[in-house]
């Protein structure tokens, strides 16, 4: 069978484009796939965290990834934190992967920004934990945003390296699969900007646990752009060329949620509002992400005062992930040659 590993970062403000860019596609990956949905918390480290509000993110990824349907009986949902393997693996790809391959991670330039001597050390081997985070149970393939590619990539490194250091078979070669509509949503101030849940403004996301009041708010104040909405005649071979995605970051930015939450293809969606005012567009647009996120935010709050039943899902789904992950170890172990009791 094959089998998937994805996770959320316990980072806060879980928002629309983590739920239309990961979780969404998740809930239908349970169908073909023996998944395991990890909240890693041991990645949400590698910069600051409170303590306690980091407590509060993790039972939330854990809240919404329930709420949106994701079947934790079937399926594995558990914190990396539980399952020491992480970092036991993780510490052995630190010694296969080669500097000038994590030197070449954008997104470590990103987020260590001009002062990249004040990053932790864990943000720069960030990488070497997600590959340890598939591997550790052989996963086959992991779904992945646009800016998780690069990252793959080095699992894919890492696991070849090992195997060829060794002269052994034991990792496959994961391959990505790049799902859904909306790869990548953006800001709803900055159509230039990844929707993201560490933007100081609230402004720019919809949560996932917005109520329609909020929903409405954020979209209405939304940035937008003087013109009428485009047609069908703004495609290119059924894609928006990316010289008019340039020129109305916004306008497209909205349109393509509107395609992600109606799942429908974007020419269908310019045919529908082809010419359109944005006041009206937005107005359609809040009613179907309330539509969408709103039995979903319920659900969470409902969760989120009953932490003892999401507790009880992290623990018997760590429980199990350890018992998938135990021959795994031992086996690498084993090549390696650690000896062991
Ligand atoms: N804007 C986005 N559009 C589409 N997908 C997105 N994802 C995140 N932002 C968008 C996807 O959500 C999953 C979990 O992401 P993560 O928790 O690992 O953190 P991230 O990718 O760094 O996302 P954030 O929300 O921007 O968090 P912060 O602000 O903490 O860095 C991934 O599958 C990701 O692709």
């Amino acid at each position: 069978m094959n089998r998937i590993f994805s996770g959320v970062q316990p980072t806060g403000n879980l928002h629309l484009g983590n739920y239309l860019g990961a979780i969404r596609n998740w809930v239908s990956l349970q169908r073909d796939y023996e998944c395991l949905f990890c909240v890693v918390d041991l990645h949400a480290i590698t910069v600051w965290q409170d303590p306690a509000q980091l407590r509060a993110s993790t039972r939330e990824v854990a809240a919404a990834m329930i709420a949106s349907g994701i079947d934790a009986s079937k399926h594995i949902v558990f914190n990396q934190s539980q399952v020491s393997g992480h970092a036991e693996l993780a510490w052995i790809f630190n010694c296969v992967a080669r500097l000038g391959w994590l030197d070449r991670m954008t997104q470590f330039k990103e987020k260590a920004g001009k002062d990249k001597e004040r990053a932790s050390v864990g943000l720069y081997a960030y990488p070497n934990l997600m590959a340890a985070d598939i591997l550790l149970y052989k996963g086959t393939h992991v779904p992945v945003g646009e800016d998780q590619k690069q990252h793959l990539e080095l699992t894919r490194d890492i696991a070849q390296k090992f195997n060829n250091d060794f002269g052994v078979e034991v990792f496959p070669i994961p391959q990505p699969l790049i799902l859904g509509a909306a790869t990548r949503v953006m800001s709803l101030r900055d159509g230039t900007r990844k929707m993201s849940k560490s933007e100081p403004s609230d402004m720019t996301r919809i949560n996932m646990t917005d109520g329609p009041d909020d929903i409405a708010k954020k979209v209405r104040k939304a940035t937008s752009d003087p013109d009428l909405l485009p047609g069908p005649d703004a495609l290119d071979a059924g894609a928006v060329p990316e010289a008019a995605r340039q020129a109305r970051p916004e306008a497209y930015n909205l349109l393509g949620i509107y395609a992600a939450l109606a799942d429908k293809p974007m020419a269908a969606v310019l045919e529908e509002f082809a010419g359109a005012q944005f006041s009206h567009f937005k107005a359609v647009l809040t009613d179907l992400a309330v539509a969408a996120l709103g039995p979903i935010g319920q659900e969470m709050t409902r969760l989120a005062a009953d932490p003892g039943t999401v507790d009880a899902v992290l623990r018997e789904g760590a429980e199990r992930a350890r018992a998938v992950a135990a021959p795994i170890l031992d086996e690498v172990y084993d090549v390696v040659g650690f000896l062991r009791p």
